[in-house]
């Protein structure tokens, strides 16, 4: 097991678009163990393969109090969403920055486990936001280009900024 890099807004491989996994193998397990852990760590209640900087359709998701319900889904659609809900927002590709998303209030997944097993699951709340900020994420796509196109470049400003100075005080 071990934690991965996170990769931060506004890096530009946070846009790439990610590939289906045609075959579930030990790589794929490995990965999936250590963004568990990742997240976990961070911590978080998902994380996307493609913020990790590996462009392949995977996120796992835990929304429990107890931390003690994870689940991995691989090549993830949402067949249907239905209503539509408000949520304040968080990334940890975008550390500090906590934003209101407009959203489908519930959503009918399908995706395959590690097992290699496809499942469907209805989703509402919390999981149903999670789930549609991880998709997301595997089409490229941050949260924050949901907003106005001046919030974004003040998130990164004050994004850019922190690494700059952070760089400075390491240096
Ligand atoms: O930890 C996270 N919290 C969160 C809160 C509200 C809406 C979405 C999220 S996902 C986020 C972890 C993350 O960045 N996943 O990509
Ligand atoms: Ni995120």
């Amino acid at each position: 097991m071990s934690l991965l890099p996170i990769l931060r807004y506004p890096d530009p491989r946070l846009h790439i678009k990610a590939k289906q996994i045609t075959h579930i193998d030990a790589g794929i397990r490995q990965l999936a163990a250590d963004m568990a852990e990742t997240m976990y760590a961070a911590p978080g209640i998902g994380l996307a393969a493609t913020q990790v900087d590996h462009h392949i359709r995977m996120v796992v998701i835990d929304v429990s109090e107890e931390k003690n319900q994870l689940l991995t889904f691989i090549n993830p659609e949402i067949l249907e969403r239905s209503g539509e809900c408000q949520g304040e927002e968080g990334c940890l590709s975008v550390p500090g920055v906590y934003e209101t998303v407009t959203r489908a209030e519930q959503v009918r997944v399908r995706a395959q486990n590690l097992a290699g097993e496809t499942f469907e699951l209805a989703a509402d709340g919390l999981l149903a936001i999670c789930i549609q900020h991880e998709l997301d994420h595997l089409d490229g796509k941050v949260f924050v280009e949901y907003l106005s196109r001046l919030k974004q470049d003040r998130i990164k400003t004050k994004l850019t900024k922190q690494v700059k100075h952070h760089e400075r005080v390491i240096a």
